[in-house]
């Protein structure tokens, strides 16, 4: 089995609301193994970084602001498929959508507070680690 590699944050709505336990928790139950955590207020330069794909989008701002404005727990997971078996305990990005039993659909209502990110392809786990853990990608 190759190993692939995720960068997954729970946002500050997930810190603010305790749910830092549960998210790792599914994470590991699935059988990710985690390789890098950090607790860390996101300076705005790294916010508009992360979410660069997105910089021309009219909630960008919005993004921004949510992103920053607390503590979040950066993790890097490892497993076979990672990105995908991370996508898929995460759910949609609209949590009123995503499936019962995703995190999102479980503890989420709102878009821009939707508790979770977890990289979208192993090209952009790959750019999002080496932004959050240098060397580690
Ligand atoms: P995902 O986080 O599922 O990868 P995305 O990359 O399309 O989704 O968007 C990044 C984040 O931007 C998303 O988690 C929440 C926010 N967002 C996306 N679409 C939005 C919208 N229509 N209104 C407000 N925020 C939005
Ligand atoms: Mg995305």
């Amino acid at each position: 089995m190759s190993a692939e590699r995720t960068l997954i944050l729970v946002k500050p709505d997930g810190v603010s609301r305790g749910l830092v336990g549960e998210v790792i928790g599914r994470l590991e139950r699935k059988g990710l193994t985690l390789v890098a955590l950090e607790l860390r207020t996101l300076e705005r330069s790294v916010a508009e970084t992360h979410y660069g794909e997105h910089a021309s989008k009219p909630f960008f701002g919005e993004l921004v602001d949510f992103i920053t404005s607390g503590p979040l727990v950066a993790l890097v997971a490892e497993g076979p498929r990672a990105v995908e078996a991370s996508r898929g305990l995460i759910g949609a990005t609209d949590p009123v959508k995503a499936a019962p039993g995703s995190l999102r659909g479980d503890y989420a209502l709102e878009i821009g507070q939707n508790l979770v990110h977890g990289s979208d392809s192993p090209e952009s786990a790959k750019r999002e680690i080496d932004l959050f853990f240098p060397g580690l990608s």
